[in-house]
Formats: structure tokens, sequence, C-alpha cells
């Protein structure tokens, strides 16, 4: 063995045990309660938990969007993911007009492989699929593309005709199809509204895109599914008549997954009142409490499937833009470095278990989205282990984060507990507070396709 991760508490998604993990070639492959080796390096995890590396399904990194680019490119996302826990994450890929699916992938994987110091794969935002740009899914599933997402809004979003067909095809693909459910027209009407009203602060963010605009798109795409037979996954959920609607599905047997995201379980809608609200504004937007209860309550009851970040940063000169006008400022917000360590502060504060936050940022998107190597401490899987301090106290605040961007909206939110270590197919890249790991480290992860229906 190269290394023995020993003492510590393991955690999965069905349990905890004292045991040491033996990892070689990047792999894990010995756990048990001891393991020793002369040859092999050793990381005493005393009093530590051992955890899988969490998995961001959700990443928007050097994203052309809202007239710039997001700041945060495939090496410095990656790097925050890194100090945060995050050991694969999953980009979006938006598709331009006229586009096969396998050179989407390939445009982006040029930009992220030589960058990404984590894992990654990614989902294509899908924008266009007359003529056989549709049947394109099949040849870049082929290549380990199996996740295609759906935007209900924005200018490149797709109608329900074409969102429709993809929920059909999907089946015979292998693909799972996801979807950003906001109403569109009513986003334009609201929008309009509040602008001839001379309503323009961030506030009316929120008011343009309230509960109901979400909640009326979840329960549409979630019809829409049914009716084709398909599985779907819902991103970033945010609101309680999703959240209502979800259950229900799952109750009825379809196969619907849910999405939420850290900044939708911690703050409400009364962020865009503040002075600083534009830093907060990303869509769909924070909604009231009552939402963020039903958000929790679902996490518990087990109907939310995974926890994802949404990971879209601007910086402050860009997210200045909109001061005089909610419509100007780019949409999006950094938390790749603050979806682990918060959800397992949660889990050492008793609100979910160890468990939960292991399943819910691991284990689930792993299983998901077909990575079969990652998501559990278990032989044979990839050695992407956190090493986690529970009694470690960290506040947030920029200059302690790996971004570029130069604010957090987590600015001064306070950890229970921190990751100290985190490795990727064995290799440090993260140790007490600071980035190790290098630039170009990440391999892309072909995903495996869903049975074909
Ligand atoms: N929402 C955001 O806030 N940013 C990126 C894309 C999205 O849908
Ligand atoms: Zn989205
Ligand atoms: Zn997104």
């Amino acid at each position: 063995m190269e290394l023995i991760i020993k003492n510590g508490t393991v955690v999965t998604a069905t349990g905890k045990f004292k045991a040491d993990v033996g990892i070689s070639d990047g792999k894990i492959t010995a756990i048990a309660s001891s393991l020793s080796d002369s040859n092999a390096k050793v990381c005493d995890a005393e009093g530590m938990m051992v955890l899988p590396g969490a998995i961001d399904a959700h990443t928007h990194l050097a994203m052309p969007f809202g007239g710039t680019i997001s700041s945060d490119d495939y090496f410095a996302g990656t790097r925050a993911a890194a100090c945060g826990g995050t050991t694969t994450v999953f980009d979006f890929a938006l598709q331009d007009f006229n586009e096969p699916m396998p050179d989407t992938f390939k445009r982006r994987d040029a930009l992220c492989a030589p960058n990404a110091a984590v894992d990654y794969s990614f989902h294509i935002g899908v924008k266009d699929i007359h003529g056989d740009l549709l049947n394109s899914i099949k040849d870049a599933c082929d290549l380990g593309i199996t996740s295609y997402k759906v935007f209900m809004v924005y200018d490149f979003g797709v109608k329900d005709g074409v969102f429709f067909e993809l929920l059909r095809k999907s089946r015979e693909f292998g693909a799972l199809i996801a979807v950003h459910a906001e109403n569109n027209e009513l986003v334009n009407t609201l929008t309009e509204k509040y602008i001839s009203e001379g309503k323009t602060s961030a506030w009316y963010h929120y008011m343009s895109r309230p509960e109901f605009v979400e909640g009326e798109a979840d329960v549409r795409a979630i019809n829409l599914a049914k009716a084709a037979g398909a599985a779907l996954y819902i991103v970033h959920l945010a609101n309680k008549q999703g959240v209502d609607a979800v259950t229900a599905a799952k109750d009825e047997g379809y196969e619907i997954y849910a999405e939420t995201c850290p900044q939708y379980l911690h703050f409400t809608s009364d962020v865009y009142k503040r002075d600083d609200g534009r830093n907060f504004v990303c869509s769909p937007p924070m909604k009231g409490k009552e939402s963020q209860d039903a958000l929790w309550d679902a996490i518990k009851r087990g109907d939310i499937d995974t926890i994802a970040t949404d990971h879209c940063p601007f910086m402050q000169s860009e997210k200045d833009w909109g001061l005089d006008d909610f419509r100007k400022i780019p949409n999006g917000c950094a938390g790749i470095e603050n979806m682990y360590p918060y959800m397992l502060g949660k889990a050492n504060d008793g609100v979910i278990t160890f468990e939960k936050a292991v399943e819910l940022c691991a284990t689930n998107p792993a299983r998901i989205f077909g990575c079969t190597e990652k998501g559990e401490i278990a032989v044979g899987k990839d050695a992407d282990i956190v090493v986690y301090d529970p009694d470690k106290k960290f506040t947030v605040h920029q200059s302690n984060m790996h971004s570029d961007c130069d604010h957090t909206i987590w600015e001064n939110v306070e950890m229970h507990g921190y990751p100290i270590k985190t490795f990727s197919r064995g290799k440090l890249v993260f140790d007490n507070g600071e980035f190790v790991g290098e630039r170009g480290w990440g391999k892309f992860v072909k995903c495996e396709k869903r049975p074909i229906k």
C-alpha cells in the first residue's frame, strides 16, 4: 500500500465505523480495523472522520453568461472545490446553436483537461436539437456524457415541445434529462411590470421570480416527464410547491430526482433587501422561510436526492452593473468550497446525520449520474477522501477561500467542523487550509449510460 489513513471514523451513506483505509494506485484497496505496511505513508486520523470526497453535480466554470464570463476558470473553480472537500465536479457545457453534442463536450474538455485540479465531468446544456442534433446525444452518451439539461428560462431556453422530445428520446439513448424550471413568460411579464413602475432594486429580482414562477414550472416539468415515461432530474429546487410535486411524483413511483443547493437552505429572500442584495442574485432566487423549511423537511424524509452548488461567481464590479437595475446583475454566486463543510456542519449540529450528508453530497450524485468509481469509501473505488475535523471552528471569509472571485455570499458564516485534508485519487490536494494539488491533475470521468428503454 502507498498510503494508510489510520484510526479515523469512516462514514458511508449507511453507517459509521472505526477503520483504517489503505490506498494504492489511486484506489481504495483495503478497509480493516488495523492495517500496516512499512512501505506506506501514514495519515493519522485519530478523532477525525474519513469521508468520501463530495461530488458537486452543478457548476458553471468559465461560463459565458450575463454579458461576461463566470469568474472562476477550470483551475480556480476546481482548486476551490478541493479546498472544500469536493473531489469531482460536473460542469455545464452549453451547446452552441448547430453544434453536435460530442463537439460541445470536446470544446469544453479542451479548456478543462489542462486545468482541472480535481476530477470532472459534464452535463450538456441543450439549446438546439434540429436535424441530426437530437441523435447526436447518442454519440455523446457513448463518450460518457449521459446527462442533458434543459433551461425553461433565458433566451437560449427551449420550448416545452423540445423538452418533451428530449425526455422521450432520453430513454432510448440511456441519458438523463435535467431541468432548470422557471416559467419564462411569467419572469418576463413580472420583470417588465416592475421596471415600468421604477422598481429596480435587487428585491425585484426575487419579486419577478417568486415561488409560484418556479413551482408552476416544476409541476409542468414533472407532468412532461410522466407523459414521456422518462426519468427527470430537477436542478436547484428552491420552492415548496415544487418540493410537494416531487414528493407526490415519487410517492406515485415516478423516477424524479431533486437537487437543492446550500444557498437555499441557509438564506431566504430577505437577502435581497440588504445593501449587497445584488451579490445574492441567482436564478432561481432564494425563497421565503416556508420554502426553506419545506426543503429541509424533504431532505430529512429522503425526497431531496442531492446537494450541489450552482457555483457561478461574478466579480463585484460585474455584480455592480445592476446597482440601479436588477436586470443587469449577472446571475450566480460562489459556493463550490462551501457545500460540503456546510452540510457536514449541519450533521455536526444534529440537523441531519453524517450518513445523510455523505449520501446527498457524494453517494447519490455518483449513483444518479453513473460515476461507478466515485462517491463511496469502499474497496475498489477511487481514493477520493476527505479527513474532517468535527471540532474545528471555521468562519468563511473571502480571504480564506480559494476561488478567484473577490467576494462571497458566505462571508462571516460559521462552520462547525471543517475538512483538514482532501485526497484526489490518493493524492493530497488540500492540507490544513492550503491547496497543495496541481493544475491538470483532474481527469475526465466517463459516466455510465442509464438502462435503455
Ligand atoms: N442560474 C444562475 O444563477 N447562474 C447560472 C445559471 C443559472 O441558471
Ligand atoms: Zn439553472
Ligand atoms: Zn446552474
